[in-house]
């Protein structure tokens, strides 16, 4: 089935959050943010900016009626400074205006005074100083401290990598305006409609019940719509409380980049032994978070970092901490991955040292430690389907990787200054969120008496095809044609409590929900047409809107039933309740079950080095991924494409620079490069491992949105076996992002 949204996509039809029309004397919000990274406001005024003509309210904290906080996790952040600041760009003030232009020009007439105090943009520096956002945690299993005499070779080093921009296409944004009773309805560009609901409830001091947040669609979200989009729901909420009028908020792009949290960049230590055939016998890492100002999603991501420490290996002994520090940037929050990405970097990073070290290739380490079906990951969960080694043997056999290696030594050996390098990244990621309870979803199914059939569930649209999986679930447990299916918006009025779209979960919760749902429909529709043939029901069936007696088709269509049950008054609407079975964890053991089940890969990545430049192509990707038993190929094929790039351009251009006063330097996209075309490899191959699909995945399909970011990590490897065949004894400062400069200067070193 094809992407519901693509055609109104293509055409500009579909509408996000700046295409709906504004209703009359609509204000406009703009944020005055805080110039420095760290300090203390002596003098804020506003007078002269409030003296312009058009400007209606400057709004602070001053102004909140209940509680000026928006920390999800930790009551930590608060909407407005009041009188500490801790991040450039954090909010003092929120200016309405009649119109955006007025609201900018208002803002250059506010006077700030501060006192400046010392920034921290260094989470090293940070956890020197014991500022922590949340006590450190460590997943812990069988004894380092005694495995290290068994090691016939032991490395250790420290690693790095960078944090990202999300750069959704649509900035973070909000319209407000009061409605009947004292209500306040919200169109939020947000991956979380209840968190929208639940932090405005608390800023305004009001019910849940008040506040209808609606969302049609996101134009991208990754991660960064998860948390943070809240806040400018919230300050547009209180400007439209304040002045009982409609109040709309879009950011701009250069706003949005330095006011907003992004992936976490980690600093980290590494210790991996090895015994003689190479079997890991011990690691241990000391990873430090850098979490930003504030705690946000921070303690879940550490949470995904620990539960990833040994990627898709069994290591028998293992220790993995995650310290998560306090700095002073935009709190970071999620990101397509949330805290995997960066485990996952350390230990191809650690596993990189000792095959440099030792003159084989990483592939001969990785290839010995995969884990095996029924082994232990370090929280006590089995492996089970551990898809791993046949991606593997997959790999040898159809990607033909020993041939490939070949090849490529041969062409390096013929070619002076340009080398190739090959890496192959292993994947495996949990899905559920690791907060068990998060783990739910609800659906709310009407059939119309016509028999058109409306679905409103609390999966988000934002780009990634949850609707079309969503309406594909429907379909085929009702035995109606798609086109009779309407998704609707996502709506706190219809569908409660619930979970931000997100951890890849979207499309098994909303759509088990929604099959729930459709099955206790399609029992007492099959009850109705069972009385009107004489017959019982299990000898009913509906395929494509017609309905079938022992497999034969009946004059009675899906309209006709529709109509005879209303008229005998069955109800026609069901709310469907999923919660994910089977999963648990304990946090006071760290032990547990705390994944529906896991998605497994490799990636093969070749590129080619400019040796005089330092820049460099990649030729092709090969993947063999896991996709289950894949409900929408095309779909999912588009999420892994997707998130190879995102990956790629992670691990090599995308360059987040703060200046040691925590000023984004890279914060506009002339100074911040993404993937564009020209970077993407030449050739992308995708493979699906041949599988029975996954019993807890939403028509034995598996989540797709997340698992596949961790091949792009196959692009800081590639180019590190390229550089080392041409300058062996280099050192590798394994440091991502990879930027020509960085590898032009590794080639000299
Ligand atoms: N969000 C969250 C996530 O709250 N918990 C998670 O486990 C998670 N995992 C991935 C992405 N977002
Ligand atoms: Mo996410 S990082 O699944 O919002």
């Amino acid at each position: 089935m094809k992407n519901l949204d693509s055609i109104n996509h293509l055409k500009g039809k579909s509408v996000y959050l700046d295409d709906i029309p504004v209703q009359k004397d609509c204000l406009y919000g703009l944020i005055f943010a805080s110039p420095i990274a760290h300090g203390r406001i002596i003098n804020f005024d506003t007078q002269r900016a409030l003296e312009l003509p058009g400007v209606k309210r400057i709004l602070t904290y001053k102004d909140i009626p209940g509680e000026n906080q928006i920390g999800g996790i930790i009551k930590d952040e608060p909407l407005f400074a009041e009188i500490e600041i801790h991040f450039r760009g954090q909010a003092i003030a929120l200016i309405i205006a009649v119109s955006e232009h007025i609201a900018q020009k208002a803002r250059q007439l506010i006077q700030l005074e501060t006192e400046a105090y010392p920034v921290i943009t260094d989470p090293r520096e940070a956890a020197k100083k014991g500022h922590f956002l949340i006590p450190s945690r460590t997943f812990k299993m069988g004894d380092t401290a005694n495995a290290w005499k068994d090691c016939t070779y032991i490395f250790e080093g420290q690693a790095e990598n960078g944090g990202q921009e999300h750069l959704y296409i649509e900035t973070q944004g909000a319209y407000a305006y009061p409605i009947d009773n004292n209500g306040i309805k919200i169109h939020s560009s947000t991956q979380g409609p209840t968190a929208v609901q639940q932090t405005v409830a608390k800023i305004l001091d009001v019910p849940m019940h008040r506040i209808e947040v609606d969302v049609a669609r996101l134009g991208g979200a990754f991660g960064g719509k998860e948390d943070q989009a809240s806040g400018f729901a919230s300050m547009v909420a209180l400007a439209s409380h304040i002045l009982q009028k409609p109040v709309k908020m879009s950011l701009h792009r250069h706003d949005d980049m330095y006011m907003t949290g992004k992936r976490h960049p980690y600093s980290s230590d590494y210790k991996i032994g090895l015994s003689k055939d190479l079997k890991i016998l011990a690691y241990e890492a000391v990873l430090y978070q850098n979490g930003g100002a504030a705690a946000d999603l921070s303690p879940a991501i550490m949470e995904r970092t620990l539960f990833h420490g040994t990627n898709a290996y069994f290591i028998p002994n293992t220790s993995v901490q995650v310290h998560s520090c306090k700095t002073n940037l935009p709190p970071n929050t999620a990101f397509r991955g949330f805290g995997a990405p960066q485990a996952v970097f350390l230990i191809e990073a650690a596993i990189a040292h000792a095959a440099h070290k030792l003159g084989i290739d990483a592939y001969d380490i990785q290839k010995e430690n995969f884990i095996q079906e029924g082994q232990i990951f370090p929280y006590g969960q089995k492996a089970d389907q551990a898809q791993i080694s046949a991606c593997n043997q997959y790999t040898q056999e159809h990607f033909q990787l020993e041939a490939r290696k070949k090849q490529i030594e041969s062409y390096n050996s013929t070619h002076k200054l340009k080398k190739k390098g090959l890496s192959v990244q292993p994947i495996c990621f949990g899905i559920s969120f690791t907060k068990t309870p998060m783990n739910q979803a609800r659906s709310l199914v009407h059939i119309y008496q016509d028999g058109s059939v409306g679905i409103s569930t609390g999966a988000i649209e934002m780009g990634q095809g949850v609707n079309t999986k969503i309406c594909q679930v429907a379909a085929q447990t009702l035995g109606i044609p798609s086109a009779l299916i309407k998704i609707e918006s996502t709506n706190t009025t219809r569908v409660a409590n619930t979970s931000p779209t997100a951890a890849s979960t979207g499309a098994d919760l909303n759509g088990h929900a929604t099959m729930l749902a459709c099955q206790k429909l399609l029992h007492r529709l099959k009850e109705t047409a069972a009385q009107s043939l004489n017959a019982t029901a299990e000898k009913i069936s509906i395929h494509e809107g017609k309905i079938f007696l022992n497999n034969k088709n009946t004059e009675i269509d899906w309209f006709q039933l529709v109509e005879t049950a209303f008229l005998k008054r069955i109800c026609l609407t069901e709310n469907g309740h999923y919660a994910t079975p089977i999963i648990h964890f304990d946090k006071t053991t760290e032990q547990g079950h705390p994944f529906a089940y896991h998605v497994y890969g490799i990636a093969l990545t070749e590129v080619t080095l400019d040796c005089i430049r330092g820049t460099y192509i990649f030729d092709r990707v090969d993947i063999i991924h896991d996709f289950g038993k894949a409900m929408n190929p095309i779909i999912d094929r588009g999420q892994v494409e997707g998130a190879l790039m995102q990956g790629i351009g992670w691990m090599t251009m995308e360059e987040l620079r703060y200046n040691d006063e925590g000023f984004l330097l890279s914060n506009s996209l002339s100074t911040y490069k993404v993937p564009d075309i020209y970077s993407a490899p030449k050739t992308v191959h995708i493979e699906a491992i041949p599988t029975d699909g996954a019993d807890l995945g939403i028509l034995k399909s598996k989540a797709v949105g997340e698992p596949p970011f961790l091949y792009g990590i196959g692009a800081y490897f590639a180019i590190h076996n390229a550089i080392k065949a041409y300058n062996p004894t280099f050192k590798d400062s394994l440091s991502a992002p990879y930027t020509h400069e960085k590898v032009l200067m590794a080639l000299y070193q």
